[in-house]
């Protein structure tokens, strides 16, 4: 009965293999009494190795990762873990960009709904999606979480990064959003939503609806 499955979990790599072992024991999928939960638990422990995650290149170096290189899909969308469903706790997932030389990524948040108080600090415990140009922390970004509005984020360099991180406590649905790569030229010459201040180029800003 179990014969695809078990073929599926033959030709996974070792590191997934654990990872749904350990979703199989931690939600009781080995109960034989149970068939139904273990049936629904074990679709979900197979799908959960690529997060429920649709796009981009998923990057093996990491437990949750996803490339989207400008030189194989110029824009396109991205979502946080399980979406439209509640994304897992503790879970941190990584989206890396690569654009061309003088290329920039522009993001368009269209949904925004992230457990948390800003500043979504540790302090707050609160889940956050986190910006930044570099693989460090870049502080030139706050950090996003609570419900929010549509609102765009546009990077400095060819490399961009977005990560969403959950702790182990409260659930929400999540984020949507689309990106799409442009050359210097073009970001210059976009109108760059403001909200009153003095958004510059790269910096995160909301729109005003
Ligand atoms: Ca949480």
């Amino acid at each position: 009965m179990t014969g695809g499955i078990i073929e599926t979990v033959k030709s996974s790599r070792i590191d997934e293999i654990e990872k749904v072992e350990t979703f199989l024991l931690h939600c009781g999928c080995l109960h034989k009494h149970r068939p139904v939960l273990a049936a629904a638990c074990l679709r979900f422990a197979l799908t959960v190795s690529d997060f429920g995650i649709t796009t981009g290149r998923q990057e093996e170096k990491y437990p949750c990762a996803f490339v989207f290189n400008s030189n194989e899909t110029r824009n396109g969308t991205f979502a946080s873990p399980n979406y439209p469903g509640l994304y897992p706790r503790s879970t941190e997932c990584h989206y890396f960009f690569n654009g061309q030389l003088n290329e920039r990524v522009h993001l368009h948040f269209h949904f925004f709904d992230v457990e948390g108080v800003p500043p979504c600090e540790a302090l707050t415990a609160s889940d956050y999606v986190e910006f930044s140009n570099y693989m460090a922390r870049d502080r030139k970004y706050p950090r996003y979480c609570g419900q929010q509005k549509e609102f765009d984020v546009y990077s400095d360099r060819k490399f961009f990064r977005v990560t969403f991180k959950s702790n182990d406590r409260l659930d929400a649905t999540g984020f949507n959003a689309s990106y799409v790569f442009l050359d210097e030229e073009e970001n210059y010459t976009m109108k760059i939503p403001t909200t009153g201040g003095s958004a510059r180029h790269g910096e995160a800003s909301r729109e005003i609806s």
